[in-house]
């Protein structure tokens, strides 16, 4: 594991510091021009803050009490927000992906066991700890490419007390990396082989017994389900998510992924935080989005591996003023990727994104789809001093190349981390 380069600081004080001489690519929606840039500027923290942003040769520079680096002229970016993850599970799905591609349809690699149900069974064969070791390096990966804030899902126990070990390693990740944490509920991702036949009967189990449970122990911050004819109906959905919005918890979905089920109308109908896929959404999917102002949370990686054809109306949300993140969705079946860069890449190659709307969906956009955007995704004075600096003549070059890493520096709360790959 490498260090990340580190420009040289004047003074470390890790309370108060400036850097000076950055290409803010502030994403400040009230600056209206694009990447809300603010060229040759500067920012300041103080404790965990970004305490002040000062146009060029302002007097405060020269009489600025803490440490003062000057970056040259590089580009200075918000962390970046992975908001949609599956990255805790156990095994590994390489031999089916393998099976696939010579051929065997999904179908049957599912009637012999695999799919997600044999991540389930790995998952819930390891411990806690075990399961801590096996996504720590996902975890590094999405860090030293600049993540500051992951969501990550359970889905692969589907007992409750696997689903509770899983929000469990999400919780421990979150102490042992430089990184914010948001844990989800995912156990309405698929019906436990237990429950074979009785679908209604496991809802039950999740509205009875894991929601409360995971409510009372702050194990999550939402509830999320996979509203699917493979998978749960949307009648089934709305009863996962009237229990969790009656525990104070917020609701996102898996909608209309594969058919449209109009999962994304329930999921604006309970005021959702996001909707997530949405390749089959339609009209009156977005209507309902943009009304409730749920974010569309675009997931290219799961579009690539799985060679999907129907594309989300990036056009309609766009026309619409719906909000559009983009996130990995990192899971070991569909979208085995460890890289919201390399997501970002594919959602400007697939589906017609902008280097700036692809940074912006994995910067302000990703934090509004975890309720976050009054806190982080912006650089704006009073929000969490989470940001980036890249060794890039242009923004765009971030989602461009891949392969390489541009990082240079990782700040988080107000202090520089060293990267580790
Ligand atoms: N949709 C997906 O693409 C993933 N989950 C979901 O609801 C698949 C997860 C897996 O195959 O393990
Ligand atoms: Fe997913």
């Amino acid at each position: 594991m490498e260090p990340a380069r580190s420009l040289p600081h004047t003074n470390d004080l890790a309370t108060q510091h400036l850097w000076v001489n950055a290409k803010l690519a502030t994403f400040d929606s009230s600056i209206n021009i694009p990447y809300g840039l603010r060229d040759g500027w500067a920012i300041a923290t103080r404790g965990d803050s970004i305490a002040v942003i000062l146009p060029p040769d302002s007097p405060e520079v020269r009489s600025f009490p803490g440490g003062i680096t000057d970056v040259g002229g590089r580009w200075i970016t918000p962390g970046l927000i992975d908001c949609h993850t599956h990255l805790v599970y156990g095994g590994s799905r390489a031999a089916e992906w393998e099976m696939r591609l010579s051929g065997v349809p999904y179908a049957e690699i599912a009637r012999q066991g695999g799919g997600i149900l044999s991540t389930v069974r790995a998952t819930r064969a390891m411990s806690e700890e075990e399961l801590v070791s096996a996504a720590l390096p996902r975890l590094r990966a999405l860090a030293a490419e600049g993540v500051t804030c992951v969501e990550i899902k359970s889905g692969y126990g589907l007992t409750v007390l696997d689903e509770l070990k899983m929000l469990r390693v999400a919780r421990r990740l979150s102490e042992l990396l430089a990184i914010e944490i948001s844990p989800t509920l995912l156990a309405a991702h698929a019906v436990p082989p237990e429950f074979v036949g009785r679908a209604d009967d496991y809802v039950g189990l999740i509205v009875e017994e894991m929601i409360p449970l995971v409510a009372r122990e702050r194990l999550a911050e939402a509830v999320d389900v996979f509203c699917e004819t493979i998978a749960f109906s949307p009648a089934q959905c709305d009863r996962i998510f009237a229990a969790a919005r009656a525990h104070g918890l917020a609701v996102k979905g898996h909608v209309e992924q594969l058919t449209n089920q109009h999962g994304a109308e329930l999921v604006a109908h309970h005021g959702g935080w996001s909707c997530d896929h949405i390749e089959y959404l339609d009209g009156a999917g977005v209507r309902a989005m943009a009304k409730a102002g749920t974010v569309a949370v675009l997931l290219p990686g799961a579009f690539y591996f799985l060679r999907e054809k129907q594309k989300p109306p990036v056009v309609q949300l766009r026309a619409a003023g719906v909000p559009i993140a983009v996130a990995s969705d990192l899971n070991p079946g569909t979208s085995p990727l460890a890289s919201i860069r390399l997501a970002m890449n594919m959602a400007c190659i697939l589906f017609g994104f902008t280097p700036e709307e692809a940074l912006a969906g994995a910067t302000r956009e990703a934090a509004r789809a975890l309720g976050r955007g009054d806190r982080l995704g912006t650089l704006a004075v009073g929000k969490q001093a989470d940001f980036l600096i890249w060794d890039v003549t242009h923004a765009a070059e971030i989602v461009c190349q891949l392969g390489v890493n541009p990082l240079v520096e990782r700040v988080f709360r107000g202090r520089g981390v060293c990267v580790q790959s």
